[in-house]
């Protein structure tokens, strides 16, 4: 009988979707769920052949193909959550952005004066991208595996606006933020109503946790933070307290902001894999922690992968801990190197006495 029962659960392991809601939610599980950032995309042959065909404009905006493409990763991982496959940029059209993807973001025509900021329009909720909401609706009738919706941050949405593409030290954006403070405030308060509006309508469609990425607050010190992030991010989080969803909130490269970060109103923070996860825990008491191999390492010969993985895994102890990357999969990833990772991940018991030392 107990072989019966252990065969149950290993059918049950190789399904996923243990424990995500619990752990972002705040509980100290077993065994930690592990989702990977970028999980749908260029690393995978069957992503590849999709794209070949659509392209990605046409893949986020057809709620088919999005379904589809969130659910394959999941149908060769065991892996704990769905993330819904789109962009950041997507409810940027209906406010009159230009986007193109080449294969990051670029805007044409990026947006440097209060004029410019004055052009763009305030969509309703329901006009923002309804492509996205059936794709959820999509995503949630074919697994029962958690779906994670998601959003960009007003501040890392404002850098792609300003600048007009991606990656660099997006200097142009941060010279702007200090050169025409109103002009950002009142750009900043846009994305803002924009990101509450999506988020919500994701949430309605089924969405059953929601992560806001901030790619790039890491640009900013604590003072430009505290001003144009911050506030920003705690306005689209509060929005949320009676969504009844986990709020994750990613900030990248941002170690020096972890003091701000610990009183946004957020369940679980994603740590980038610049800082080991038990400093973290110290200084965002209370909050469950996402993270934070980084994702490099999938490169390394298997044994590493594995050793790597257990060390990130025991740097997670003592509190909620979902595992992932510490940002998103690179695109020539082995994808045996994440079926290790998921199934070294999932055969790490948490709680059990030899695994308690963390030598990070
Ligand atoms: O599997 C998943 O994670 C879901 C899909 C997803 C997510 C969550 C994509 C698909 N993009 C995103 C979020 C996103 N997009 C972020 C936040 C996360 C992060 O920091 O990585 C950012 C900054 C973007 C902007 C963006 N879109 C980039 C980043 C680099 C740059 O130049 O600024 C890129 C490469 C894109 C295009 C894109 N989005 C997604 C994919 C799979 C791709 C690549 C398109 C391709 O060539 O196939």
């Amino acid at each position: 009988m107990i072989g019966n029962i252990d065969e149950h659960r290993r059918a049950a392991a190789t399904e996923g979707g243990n424990g995500f809601l619990a752990a972002a939610g705040g509980a100290d599980t077993d065994t930690a769920p592990v989702w990977l950032m970028r999980q749908a995309g260029r690393y995978l042959p069957e992503y590849r052949k999709i794209k070949e065909r659509y392209g990605f404009w046409r893949m986020v905006r057809t709620p088919e193909i999005a379904a589809e493409v969130t659910l394959q990763p999941l149908a060769r991982f065991p892996l704990d959550a769905a993330i819904l496959f789109s962009d950041i940029m997507t409810p940027l059209p209906a406010m009159g952005v230009r986007i193109e993807f080449a294969p990051g973001p670029q805007i044409p025509d990026p947006v440097r004066t209060a004029a410019d900021v004055a052009a763009l329009r305030l969509p309703e909720q329901d006009e923002i991208a309804p492509f996205v909401g059936r794709a959820v609706e999509l995503v949630r009738t074919a697994t029962s595996r958690p779906l994670i919706g998601f959003a960009g941050a007003p501040l890392t949405l404002a850098a792609y606006l300003v600048q007009g593409s991606g990656g660099g030290d997006y200097a142009t954006f941060r010279t702007w933020l200090h050169a025409e403070p109103r002009a950002a405030a009142t750009l900043l308060d846009l994305l803002t109503e924009v990101t509450i509006g999506y988020l919500r309508m994701q949430v309605a469609a089924g969405a059953q946790a929601v992560q806001l990425f901030d790619s790039w607050a890491g640009i900013t010190d604590t003072a430009t933070y505290g001003r144009y992030g911050a506030p920003y991010v705690r306005r689209v989080l509060r929005a949320l307290d009676t969504a009844g969803v986990p709020r994750i909130y990613l900030a990248v490269a941002a170690g020096h902001l972890y003091p701000q970060l610990a009183e946004l109103p957020a369940e679980m923070i994603s740590i980038d894999w610049r800082t080991p996860l038990s400093r973290a825990r110290t200084v965002l008491a209370g909050k469950a922690l996402q993270g934070n191999l980084d994702p490099a390492i999938l490169f390394a010969p298997p044994a590493v992968v594995a050793a790597e993985t257990e060390r990130t895994l025991r740097a997670g102890l003592g509190g909620p801990h979902v595992f992932n990357l510490g940002h998103g999969v690179l695109e020539h990833t082995p994808i045996d190197s994440v079926a290790r990772l998921v199934d070294t991940v999932h055969a790490f018991r948490r709680h059990e006495e030899g695994n308690r030392h963390d030598e990070s």
